[in-house]
């Protein structure tokens, strides 16, 4: 099997009156100075004029439950996978759990008034597996749907429309305990659950995602181990990829019968490029898209696994082995949308090894490649049809800190946003689709093995006393949404 080289993750009427902006990763600060404390703009935070979008767009931000929430032990809330993984010593920066995270299962009242003021539409949060069903199977914990239930109710209180992920990431440990995403039964015993969340807040949540990142999980936590469940084990890696599928269609079907809604599920897209001009490298590069994108965008929208991909597993492979008649119809099942999450671009080499070719973020996995979110979101309406897009995510970690002065100055953050929403425009004037786009994160929060290091938030949180503080991007994005463009 020459498996490519696996890398860490990450992984209308429109008005264009000012040309495209450049994929600059020049600091914002650089392009002029800014105002930090929420008042008149100034320069830099009037990037690329001009751009106005969709007038029902919808400017959201994104969050999920283990990164967030904290209250791991509380109102009958199970233990997951990353309760366990977080836990065990060297597995996290700093040995970082998300025991207490945000705190946002105690304080989402402050956080929905924040969404509120910075004017956002639409919330992509994530509901917990183990608040629900603690050991993942059986009746539902009353208590933790409740609380998804006060979230949603608050949020259609300040208008703003939520947007729910079924699994990111925090499955529980009882499952994994049975096999995990190895096991075909997770699927089902995932769809049981998705049913219980359907019939308990569906009437209320006008969008829904299943999985999210199926490729992560795949990555990190099999390929990779730097993810929970830590596992380094490829064979097991596919046959996870194709479990996860199942789980999604599973959930699509159930919904079905359930909710009336849209639903549809959630991946990150790596535009692969190849790194030089040779016939060698345009092929890995092909490859390289096949296991980065394909694998995941094919089952689901063509009820085909990439043939290129299944050559290059095996016959032989858990995953070619573990598909049974019927499977790729239940996982092909028609969705009604596509949430695609785009933070970095590939450069292959002939030899299926990848190269830099743009500076990097804090998170060394991460190339900053405005173009590439063009790029992505034109190939998925080109290479699968005009299937209404949102963006999920997209954000850009940073050391902030909180200056004498109780701001923030995340100046880079201003910069990356201002040139991927350039891009965003851009593809939207092409003829994509595109509904919404959510900035990853709303909040600063716990980011996996990397803990509480890399700082992904609009809204800084002091982790000791829990404060929040908007960040400069924060106004800047307020100031975005209310003119409906840049
Ligand atoms: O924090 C993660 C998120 O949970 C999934 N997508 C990528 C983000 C940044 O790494």
């Amino acid at each position: 099997m020459s498996m490519p080289n696996r890398r860490p993750p990450h992984g209308a009427a429109l008005s264009a009156t000012a040309p495209r902006a450049a994929a600059t990763t020049a600091p914002a600060a650089e392009a002029g100075g800014d105002r930090s404390d929420g008042g008149t703009p100034q320069a830099d935070d009037a990037p690329a004029a001009g751009l106005r979008f969709p007038s029902d767009f919808g400017w959201g931000a994104a969050t999920s439950a283990y990164q967030i929430e904290g209250a791991a032990k509380e109102d009958g809330r199970g233990e997951s996978i990353w309760d366990t993984f977080s836990r065990t010593p060297g597995r996290t920066r700093n040995g970082d759990t998300g025991d207490v995270a945000a705190d946002h299962y105690h304080r989402y009242v402050e956080d929905l008034d924040l969404m509120r003021d910075m004017g956002l539409r639409s919330y992509r949060f994530s509901i917990s597996w183990p608040r629900v069903q603690a050991d993942g199977t059986g009746a539902p914990n009353q208590r933790g749907l409740d609380f998804y239930r006060r979230l949603i109710d608050g949020l259609h209180e300040r208008g703003i429309a939520p947007m729910a992920t079924l699994f990111h990431w925090d499955l529980p440990q009882a499952l994994q305990d049975a096999g995990g995403w190895e096991s075909r039964d997770v699927a089902h015993r995932f769809a049981d659950y998705a049913e219980i969340v359907f019939r308990a807040l569906g009437d209320r949540v006008p969008v829904w995602l299943t999985v999210n990142e199926p490729k992560t999980v795949v990555q990190n936590g099999y390929l990779e181990g730097h993810h929970a469940p830590g596992r380094q084990d490829p064979d097991a890696a596919y046959l996870v990829a194709h479990h996860l599928h199942l789980a999604h269609g599973l959930a699509v079907a159930a919904y079905r019968t359930t909710g009336s809604g849209r639903i549809g599920p959630a991946l990150n897209l790596h535009p692969c490029y190849p790194a030089d001009d040779s016939p060698a490298a345009a092929r890995a590069a092909i490859l390289h898209d096949g296991y980065e994108n394909r694998l995941y965008l094919d089952p689901v929208l063509t009820g085909r696994y990439p043939q290129d991909v299944l050559d290059d597993l095996g016959p032989g492979s858990r995953l070619v082995r573990g598909i049974r008649d019927g499977d790729l119809a239940t996982i092909s099942a028609p969705v009604d949308l596509l949430a695609v999450q785009y933070y970095t671009p590939y450069y292959v080499t002939a030899d299926g090894a990848t190269v830099p070719r743009w500076p990097t973020s804090q998170a060394s996995w991460q190339q900053i490649h405005p173009d590439g979110m063009y790029d992505v979101l034109t190939r998925v309406t080109r290479d699968y049809g005009p299937l209404p897009l949102t963006v999920t995510e997209n954000g850009l970690p940073s050391p902030d800190t909180l200056g004498a002065d109780g701001t923030v100055d995340d100046a880079a953050r201003v910069t990356f946003l201002r040139d991927h929403l350039a891009a965003v425009h851009r593809a939207v004037a092409d003829g994509v689709p595109l509904e919404s786009y959510h900035v990853w994160s709303l909040l600063d929060n716990f980011e996996w093995d990397a803990g509480y290091d890399q700082r992904w938030g609009l809204v800084y949180v002091d982790y000791p006393t829990q404060r929040r503080v908007l960040k400069r991007s924060a106004h800047w994005y307020r100031r975005v949404i209310a003119a409906n463009g840049l």
